[in-house]
């Protein structure tokens, strides 16, 4: 029992856990019949004639995610309702029978293409609760089902960077009881889309653990095995309709991979968490809910305390009746967008000349921190845990930000850290950190100082660093 430290930092992750991260920020579309009837999770007896929308432009929800900084997008294709986006040969209930395009609609062919023409990868959500489907419920069957809806999306609408399975079921004790063949689903998304990662009720990235937006201090990529278990993933995950899993934030898991947590466990993978939240209070449209889309120093909260904070931020964005991101919604994304271009335009430690006490040598010297490259890094000798980098910036700056990454190709390292500035012979506190791993948006009150140093007090077997940068938010007035 136990994992040492140093067979943790030797975990890393795979190209397609790689490639997911550096998405960063990508959008959530929550689109279907329960966009018509104003509800959050329909019933499965909605009739295909209720969708109708009447300006629908997948380019807008494109650009609506593109205007806020957003380099991907997921949609859901299927929700628990059952109603299908594209017209599935294996059920009726889908846009084939709605009055959309006189029934022959493919909205996943649209959102699809509307994605790749714009820049943005593409993922799909298919719920494996269907509330439709009268198989369900007899395993084997549904499973066939499910796969073969799989495979339509699987094979019929080009690269796809994400599918992401929910792990919410309201059946209760009563309701069916459906036995889902994962490895089913995951050998035939391995086949036909190999580079996609497979999200929550799957073994590539994690969910956070609510829909609130709430972060944790030290999120780990490297946690115990025992957290892929979709047992457990779906007994955490929304069980009723009441409005109220949204909101909910459960700290009761704050620590996921610390010394003490290695100490317990039997095997640690890389298992990255994803943040999923949506720009209103709920995750479909209702006109109600018009006046209380996020506001942008919250929004502008929750990108630095995710992508910051070592997770990727999955935000939803629910599209009206009319098949349109509302304006208020379109308006707060934009705005997001020019914020965090603003904010982070200027690195103010580009040309800054950093010397660190341990280096491993001339490939990875304290220098690489600064060359603007996230494929060059700095390492410590191997063993050596704690390490002083000093940063002269060249001329005394303002800031209020520090963004470090660590090179995670590697393994995540560092356990924890300080930041300090020298003012005059002293050196001033300005910020204390746990983990770093992919990015680590340090943010404290602006000061004014040229020479810097991080103090890295604790980290397994060796730390690396791809970047140290430095900013200034008052940038964007
Ligand atoms: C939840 C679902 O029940 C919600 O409707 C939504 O799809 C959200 C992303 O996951 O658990």
């Amino acid at each position: 029992m136990g994992v040492s430290i140093r067979d943790a930092a030797q975990i890393t992750p795979s190209q397609r856990q790689l490639s997911w991260q550096e998405l960063e920020f990508y959008g959530f579309i929550h689109f279907t019949v329960n966009t018509f009837t104003d509800r959050e999770w329909g019933l499965g007896d909605e009739s295909p004639s209720l969708f109708h929308p009447s300006e629908l432009s997948a380019s807008q929800w494109v650009e609506a995610c593109r205007s806020a900084g957003m380099k991907g997008l997921i949609l859901t294709c299927k929700h628990h309702d059952g109603f299908c986006l594209w017209p599935s040969a294996y059920t009726e209930h889908s846009v084939k029978n709605s009055p959309w395009n006189s029934g022959e609609g493919d909205l996943v062919r649209e959102v699809a293409d509307a994605c790749r023409e714009a820049g943005l990868k593409f993922g799909i959500y298919l719920s494996p609760w269907d509330r439709h489907e009268s198989s369900y419920g007899n395993s084997p069957e549904y499973n066939t089902f499910f796969v073969n809806q799989l495979r339509e999306l699987l094979s019929g609408y080009g690269e796809l960077f994400c599918v992401w399975f929910d792990g919410a079921c309201g059946e209760g004790t009563n309701g069916k009881r459906q036995v889902y063949d994962w490895d089913a689903y995951y050998g035939i998304i391995r086949e036909l889309q190999p580079n996609a990662v497979i999200s929550v009720c799957g073994p590539d990235v994690r969910w956070c653990g609510n829909e609130a937006g709430h972060t944790r201090t030290s999120e780990w990529s490297v946690v115990p095995a025992s957290m892929q278990d979709n047992e457990k993933i779906q007994g955490n995950s929304q069980q009723a309709d009441d409005g109220e899993f949204a909101k909910r934030v459960s700290s009761e898991e704050e620590d996921l991979g610390s010394r003490t947590v290695l100490a317990e466990a039997e095997e640690v993978v890389w298992y990255p968490s994803e943040v999923n939240t949506s720009i209103r209070p709920g995750w479909f449209y209702h006109a109600a809910e018009d006046d209380l889309v996020k506001s942008l120093d919250e929004l502008m909260d929750l990108y630095e305390r995710t992508v910051g904070g070592n997770a990727t931020f999955l935000l939803n964005l629910p599209p009206d009746k009319r098949g349109l991101i509302h304006e208020n919604d379109a308006r707060r994304l934009k705005e997001l967008g020019q914020r965090i271009q603003e904010v982070y335009r200027i690195n103010l430690a580009k040309d800054a000349v950093v010397q660190a006490s341990s280096e491993k040598g001339s490939d990875n010297a304290a220098q690489r921190i600064t060359d603007g490259s996230s494929s060059t890094y700095w390492s410590a000798i191997e063993g050596v845990e704690q390490v002083e980098l000093n940063i002269d910036l060249g001329s005394e700056q303002a800031f209020d930000r520090i963004v470090l990454a660590e090179y995670i190709r590697e393994g995540q390292r560092i356990e924890r850290f300080s930041v300090e500035w020298q003012d005059g012979e002293a050196w001033q506190p300005l910020y204390e950190g746990t983990i770093v791993g992919y990015k680590h948006i340090c943010r404290f009150n602006e000061v004014k100082a040229r020479r810097l140093r991080l103090l890295i007090a604790e980290s397994r077997w060796c730390p690396t660093l791809s970047r140290f940068e430095v900013y200034n938010s008052a940038n964007d007035q």
